[in-house]
């Protein structure tokens, strides 16, 4: 069995090392120019249409990621470039589900407990009792209630807020978390919200969601929190919420353009928050015993899940 590995930065050396540990019996190679060999798999990160040319016997393509954006493109016009009838396979969890909930929460958290106010009255060396937020008044809206999402709805749910979340299709399970789904239940999920999380996948249809228009459905002063796609927000839009204080602050882990640009106006942003696509880094182990999983599962002629539907974009 061949595996083929690409990296937009050719550093591969230890995704297959990891996989070779696990398939001791696989050829594994890293992408070069001009590679166009045959090769039963491919596990990439945003590919070049080089490395997505029809190659001999492939019988799937695996994501390094949960979001396959960077395959399918901001509104799926790379679709066309994956070999027809080769299924395209995503990550699933792979140690991030924790991950994100540890981000989210302690983004929330900060915004609950008023940790900001506190670190502006330090700033002015003041000792000065504020009044606390009830749990009860500020409700949670996650939109995605996939793997990452559920996860993190369930983690705020353990602090006691009320928590509403949104997906595609009808969800329904014992969490306690309030559940909508469709454009039927969007204003149910997220009106009144003081803290917005988003976890969607980008699809054409979740592209620019974070907008005015949502914004303005949010509770006065609400929190959003990124961590999905910088392509999800509308940013200029965000801007003018923080300006006339519709939205209080923002925690941002994904842009538009990564690296965000040093000019970038929300580096200095009052009450925004910027991390380094962070909140759910891929973690090779968890990542490689995954996908070698999943090749060792297809060889036997089992099925495996985290397909991608390419219809739906996630
Ligand atoms: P999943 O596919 O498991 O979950 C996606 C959720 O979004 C599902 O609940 C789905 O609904 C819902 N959804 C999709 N489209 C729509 C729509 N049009 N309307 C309403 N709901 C919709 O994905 P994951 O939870 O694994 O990952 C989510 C995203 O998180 C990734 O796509 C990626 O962009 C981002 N991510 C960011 C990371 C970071 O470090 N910042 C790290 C990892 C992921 P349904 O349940 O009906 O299918
Ligand atoms: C992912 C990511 O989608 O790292 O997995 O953003």
């Amino acid at each position: 069995m061949d595996i083929l590995i690409y990296s937009p930065d050719g550093k591969t050396a230890a995704y297959e090392t990891g996989l070779a540990e696990h398939l001791p019996q696989a050829n594994i190679r890293g992408w070069q120019p001009g590679d166009t060999a045959p090769a039963d798999y491919l596990v990439l990160w945003k590919p070049n249409a080089e490395v997505l040319q029809p190659r001999e016997r492939l019988k799937a393509i695996f994501n390094l990621g949960a979001g396959v954006d960077g395959v399918l493109g901001t509104r799926g016009e790379g679709a066309h470039r994956l070999p027809a009838g080769v299924p395209l396979v995503r990550l699933e969890d792979a140690g991030m589900a924790d991950q994100m909930a540890q981000y989210v929460s302690a983004a929330a958290l900060r915004y609950f407990r008023r940790l900001d106010d506190f670190d502006a009255q330090q700033a002015q060396a003041q000792w000065k009792f504020q009044k606390p937020n009830r749990l009860s008044d500020f409700p949670i809206a996650v939109l995605g209630y996939g793997t990452l999402g559920a996860h993190v709805a369930k983690a705020l749910k353990t602090f006691g807020f009320p928590v509403r979340a949104w997906s595609r299709s009808e969800r329904q399970d014992d969490s306690g978390v309030a559940l909508y789904h469709g454009d039927a239940g969007f204003d149910a999920c997220v009106g009144g919200a003081r803290i917005l999380v988003n976890l969607l996948p980008l699809t054409p249809q979740t592209v620019d969601v974070l907008n005015a228009n949502l914004f303005a459905k949010l509770a006065q002063g609400a929190f959003l929190i990124n961590v999905a796609r910088g392509a999800h927000l509308v940013e200029a839009d965000l801007l003018v919420a923080l300006e006339s204080g519709q939205i209080a602050g923002a925690t941002l882990d994904v842009f538009r353009t990564e690296p965000l640009p040093a000019d970038h106006p929300f580096w200095h942003a009052p009450r925004v928050t910027v991390t380094p696509h962070i909140s759910a880094l891929t973690l090779r182990d968890e990542t490689v015993a995954q996908i070698a999983g999943k090749i060792a599962a297809l060889a036997r002629g089992e099925a495996i899940t985290g397909i991608v539907d390419l219809a739906r974009g996630y």
